[in-house]
């Protein structure tokens, strides 16, 4: 009877420590510039209960806005980065940016680069999540050549993709 029951009590405790409902909590995304440019950086996320905050320092950019994506797959491997594919959009929605009703979830607008074409910002999105349907882990980043307009379909009319991140789980 015993020996029966002890490997039994094992198996609970190894599923309540161990069984995958951990949810993530901090991530992170290293950006590297694709052929012929020059952005480079990290995006840090961090989920809290207000949504996902972001800390972003990126150099290398252009002055002025610069359109920043999720995008659906985690394939840097393209040298224009077009192998991450379009926007991350689980729900099938139209572009559009944050604070709008209809977005992609990857829909994160803008960012700004300074004269020195730094953008050292901190965003707070309620809308991408690191877990569940809305999860962005193991998708990319992706930092364009122009602003996105946040409306022209579908891609806010950003232009090229000068910088690319796989998104990765971070302690
Ligand atoms: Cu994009
Ligand atoms: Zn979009």
């Amino acid at each position: 009877m015993k020996l029966t029951i002890i490997p039994f009590l094992l198996c609970l405790f190894v599923l309540s420590a161990c069984g995958g409902s951990t949810p993530i909590e901090s991530a992170v995304a290293v950006i590297h510039p694709t052929v012929s440019n020059q952005a480079s950086g990290t995006v840090l996320f961090r989920e809290k209960s207000d949504g996902v905050h972001l800390k972003i320092d990126i150099r290398g950019l252009t002055p002025g806005k610069h359109g920043f994506h999720v995008h659906k797959f985690g394939d840097c491997s393209a040298n224009n980065g077009a192998s991450a594919g379009g926007h991350f959009d689980p729900h099938g929605m139209n572009h559009g940016g944050p604070g709008k009703e209809t977005r992609h979830i990857g829909d994160l607008g803008n960012i700004t680069a300074d004269e020195d074409g730094r953008a050292l910002i901190e965003k707070l999105d309620n809308t991408v999540s690191l877990n569940g349907e809305q999860g962005i882990i193991g998708r990319a980043i992706i930092i364009h050549a122009k602003p996105d307009d946040l409306h022209s379909q579908p891609t806010g009319a950003a232009g090229p993709r000068v910088g690319c991140g796989v998104i990765g789980i971070s302690h």
